[in-house]
């Protein structure tokens, strides 16, 4: 198949799905076009069937806000044309289904027939979607796409709602290359990161109020109070500063080291003992399942979409959003015993291994056959 990907090209979880799912496509044989305003973060391999093009929004003094939508839905239209793309594969609601639907309805004038895939991701439904600014036409895109899909089952409910939804939705959660998290034999180097008797605790996000990165480093502290650890957070994000000065605050900045963005997530889990996710919100936790994928179990909240991927007592601990005690209780029940911690480890690689990409991609795939054959 001709297969166009619209996504975001940063380092959020929609975009790394998006990026990972148009690289596996190509190597099942389907040409993929990635559509968008960067190249996308995880996208370093071009290969033959692989495609990008930029979406460039020329700067007017008149817009106060450069219109984004219009110039994606005139480059989708220019890409399908040029390039015979059969299905567009839209991620993340906002503008993306938008502009998707647009582009649909000029080329229909034209004669041309584009079905439309929706992935819905989780903050373009929870946080920003709902928002009585954007939802009606949120819900438009949603009715209007020609096969809809969320992350999860939590996903999907909240979907429904919270909006007046008319399609199915399918259920594709998150997936993982099992291949490139799997360290059993690799020399994780964690001698660079921490002696012997440290415990490595880390952090991956965008750094944003729904991380409640406040939460990990509380939960941090207390763990280093009972035994020798450090904290290993990566990500950029609004929080950032803050995150900082409360570190300095309370005297354990040298037990914490920044990587900021990194394109080493695999490394860097390699060497952790333990993952903290204690968002407000999450629609999978994609993080959590990258650091399952490498042996790490995780410590997060209850919330959303993250009973369906950590399970309470096998590959780590839930707690409610916001309960640092009862995080950190869990945290030293895990650490604080090597034969409890490698029995964690091992079953959080085990509950992984239900996100393999070769199981989950093919059902995107059987999705885009479906909507071809229907529409
Ligand atoms: O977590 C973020 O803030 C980034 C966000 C995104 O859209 O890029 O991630 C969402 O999509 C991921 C991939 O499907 C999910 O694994 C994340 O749980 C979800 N984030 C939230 O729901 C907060």
């Amino acid at each position: 198949m001709n297969i166009g990907i619209v996504c975001y090209p940063t380092f959020g979880g929609s975009g790394v799905v998006a990026t990972e799912l148009g690289l596996e496509l190509s190597k099942r044989g389907h040409e993929i076009h990635f559509i968008t305003y960067n190249q996308p973060v995880r996208l370093e391999l071009v290969s033959h069937n692989v495609h990008y093009h930029e979406v460039n929004v020329p700067e007017y003094p008149l817009f106060h806000y450069q219109p984004y939508e219009l110039a994606l839905s005139s480059k989708l239209v220019d890409m399908v044309k040029l390039h015979n793309i059969e299905i567009l594969h839209v991620h993340y609601a906002i503008p993306h289904a938008y502009a998707a639907y647009m582009a649909k309805k000029m080329l229909m004038e034209e004669g041309i027939n584009v079905p439309i895939v929706t992935t819905l991701h989780g903050t373009d439904i929870t946080l920003v979607g709902s928002h009585p600014f954007y939802k009606p036409a949120v819900t438009f895109s949603i009715n209007k796409s020609d096969a809809v899909t969320a992350v999860s089952k939590n996903l999907k409910d909240d979907t429904i709602r919270l909006f007046d939804i008319k399609n199915d939705i399918h259920v594709v959660p998150n997936f993982i290359d099992l291949d490139k998290y799997n360290h059993e034999f690799t020399d994780c180097q964690r001698g660079m990161m921490a002696s012997d008797n440290e415990k490595i605790i880390t952090h991956i996000s965008n750094l944003r109020p729904v991380k409640r990165v406040q939460d990990v480093i509380s939960v941090f502290y207390n763990i280093q109070k009972e035994m020798p650890a450090k904290l290993m957070f990566i990500g950029e994000g609004p929080e950032k500063e803050n995150v900082e000065r409360r570190c300095e605050e309370l005297g354990i900045i040298d037990k914490v080291i920044f990587f900021g963005r990194s394109n080493e997530i695999d490394k860097i889990l390699c060497f952790s003992d333990l993952f903290l996710l204690p968002s407000l919100t999450e629609s999978f936790g994609l993080a959590a399942l990258e650091a399952m994928a490498s042996g790490v179990p995780v410590i997060s909240s209850n919330t959303g979409g993250i009973p369906e991927v950590n399970i309470n007592g096998f590959s780590g601990f839930l707690s409610d959003v916001g309960d640092v005690e009862d995080m950190t209780k869990n945290a030293l029940h895990i650490l604080s015993d090597a034969n409890r911690l490698k029995t964690f480890k091992d079953n959080a690689r085990t509950q992984s291994l239900k996100f393999d990409l070769h199981e989950i991609v093919p059902q995107y795939e059987a999705i885009y056959e479906d909507t071809l054959t229907k529409c």
